[in-house]
């Protein structure tokens, strides 16, 4: 019976991630009279009391049983535990209930240690924004509540759960009288139903094409040369859509048109992959090819970002259409400077979607006979790397992640661009591409139109070469890589010569991602990037991925974390098309860092674009 399987591999889920700490008990009451699975697991946790440290200024306090860190600008930094759990399609929660516990308190003899004000990637520092003091007058209790819950609907290796992730917080911070409280053990209820929808149609198609109409001939040979290789592919234009060639047309808007779009494909066809085609227009006003969202979560001066991941997060966790515009005032995304985030997301992937952001039909072709080429073909076991000092908190962050990835890399060579022993030139990275690779990681700073890092210690202004949009048409590289350009804004695809913000004033035709992947005659074959600032993560507050290994903060948290869980996805859990990497680095970011909800978090997670072919088989089919 699915049922009792789906209950065995929870158990199992829940056992493995939480060790000797947890542990969970559950019962099963069926409900069939109802037409409905009712049931209820339990869930129990147990803790050591707290330890506090003491520094000059402030109190730590560390507890035995948690596994990761609180951290909200200005509050207190707390242990927390949290428990992601995964759950069949079709799911819902319906209650989650905490049985009695008992809660104990103890002095605390300094206050408790604020956290930093989260760090933008960003070349300058925001001159007008300056740390405030800790928030602690307007605190009574922080947090607020003993627990809290998230829960989202996605895709996780081709397969659509419900994620429940239960945050348990063993202490409590009373601000005023410079008290703790905290448990020791804790058990919860969960009620839920099952089987509400599920997965019945698979794979119709695999993929889905949009594109606009002039465009869909020359796709033809796209989708031929997917379906050789046993990609069922679906091409549907921008016109197929408006005049309800496959489904009635919903949505109040050209972007909510084509999200609806990929629902009914997703519920008709049982789609995996969705490739958009087209970019912006050429021209002044902003106008587009293919529709882009843009949210509005105020954060390091930055209003406004187009995230290509609302087209993806097609189902929120009550199996409802996820509109991003909850509170129905049709602004997406919605938080603002002044404001309180209006518009409840769901965030997780449930297709896995990529962009060809063309300006031009000459750029469609350039694509798909460089994508041709490259499944067809196979690419070398090597990694390009180029990193460097990124911030002035300890420790070479850029050359710290980049290691990383070569570890989750087994069976590659790479080639080092690290600041700690030479320039980071282009000319090395062209250097590097020209013995072939499958991928380049850059972990550094950068703009729309510019990456780069500094040497160790090296001042703010002291950049190394690094690599420039002009730099671009001197890539001759005959292996394609994939590109991991991680810095703030290197993935965005709206600029043009008179909008170019983020630049530093210098005027551009376009951003290097997209540029990068374009390129004929060499570049990347896909890139990704940011549309905005992701946040960065230097420094060291303790295991911020909850892993149980505590390493440095900028590979647990932040952009970091974020391109290292796209490297995992295919070098360690065997991942081979580039969308199911992408899903995974985006599924665990959301997993761990979308509550206590944060702007900086939200723009990292929905500024994450792939500018590519989400079907891309990694390093090729082969002959
Ligand atoms: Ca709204
Ligand atoms: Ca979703
Ligand atoms: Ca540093
Ligand atoms: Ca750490």
């Amino acid at each position: 019976m699915k049922f009792e399987s789906f209950f065995i591999g929870l158990l199992v889920i829940v056992m493995i991630s939480t060790g000797a700490m947890g542990g969970m008990s559950g019962m099963i009451t069926s409900d069939h009279a109802s037409g409905k699975n009712s049931d209820t697991m339990r869930y129990q946790v147990t803790f050591q009391p707290p330890v506090i440290e003491c520094t000059d200024s402030y109190a730590q306090v560390f507890v035995k049983g948690a596994n990761q860190i609180l951290m909200q600008e200005n509050l207190p930094v707390l242990p927390m535990f949290a428990e992601i759990i995964k759950l069949p399609l079709g799911t819902k929660i319906t209650k989650i209930q905490p049985n009695d516990f008992t809660v104990y308190t103890v002095p605390v003899p300094k206050q408790i240690r604020p956290a930093d004000e989260p760090v933008p990637v960003k070349r300058e520092r925001i001159s007008d924004e300056k740390r405030e003091d800790a928030l602690y007058e307007e605190i009574f209790c922080y947090p607020e509540n003993w627990y809290a819950s998230t829960q989202g609907v996605g895709i996780d290796r081709g397969e659509r759960f419900l994620f429940l992730t239960l945050q348990i917080y063993p202490v409590r911070y009373l601000a005023s009288s410079n008290q703790l409280q905290y448990i020791t053990t804790t058990e919860f209820e969960i009620s839920y139903e099952t089987s509400l929808i599920t997965d019945t149609v698979q794979g119709i198609y695999d993929l889905l094409v949009i594109c606009p109409d002039a465009w869909k001939e020359d796709v033809g040979e796209l989708k031929t040369h997917k379906e050789n290789r046993g990609i069922k592919t679906q091409v549907v234009s921008l016109t197929d859509i408006i005049n309800e060639n496959f489904f009635p047309l919903q949505g109040r808007d050209a972007a909510e048109q084509v999200k609806y779009f990929i629902k009914n494909a997703l519920d008709e066809w049982g789609i995996t992959y969705v490739l958009l085609v087209g970019g912006r227009k050429p021209g002044i006003p902003e106008e587009w090819i293919m529709p882009v969202r843009y949210v509005h979560i105020y954060w390091a001066n930055e209003e406004r970002y187009i995230s290509d991941l609302y087209f993806a997060d097609i189902y929120d966790a009550n199996y409802n259409f996820s509109s991003w515009d909850t509170d129905e005032n049709d602004i997406f995304g919605e938080w603002k400077r002044t404001s309180v985030l209006k518009d409840d997301m769901d965030l997780y992937p449930d297709v896995y979607v990529g962009r060809w952001a063309c300006r031009m039909k000459a750029e469609l072709e350039i694509m798909i006979q460089k994508t041709i080429r490259y499944e067809q073909g196979s690419t070398s076991k090597r990694v390009i790397l180029a990193g460097g000092d990124n911030f002035p908190q300890a420790g070479i962050e850029g050359e710290i992640v980049c290691d990383k990835t070569l570890d989750f890399l087994p069976g590659y060579d790479a080639e080092k661009i690290y600041a700690s022993e030479m320039d980071v030139t282009s000319k090395a990275m062209k250097k590097g591409l020209m013995k072939g690779s499958t991928f380049i990681h850059l972990h550094g700073h950068g703009s729309p139109i510019y990456w780069s890092t500094h040497k160790e210690g090296g001042e703010e202004d002291e950049w190394e070469d690094g690599l420039k949009f002009y730099d671009l048409p001197f890539f001759f590289n005959s292996e394609y890589p994939i590109a991991i350009i991680g810095g703030c804004h290197t993935a965005m695809f709206n600029v043009s010569l008179t909008v170019h913000a983020w630049t530093g004033g210098i005027p551009a035709p376009e951003g290097i991602s997209w540029w990068f992947a374009r390129k004929p005659g060499g570049g990347a074959i896909a890139s990704l990037g940011y549309t905005c600032f992701p946040v960065a993560t230097p420094g060291e507050d303790g295991d911020l991925d909850g892993d149980g290994i505590n390493e440095a903060d900028c590979e647990e948290s932040g952009y970091g974390f974020m391109q290292l869980q796209l490297i995992y996805a295919h070098g360690i859990e065997d991942e081979e098309f580039l969308g199911e990497c992408w899903g995974y680095a985006v599924r665990n970011y959301i997993d761990l860092f979308k509550k206590p909800a944060s702007a900086h978090h939200f723009h990292t997670i929905q500024g994450f674009v792939l500018l590519g072919d989400p079907s891309l088989k990694i390093g090729g089919y082969g002959q």
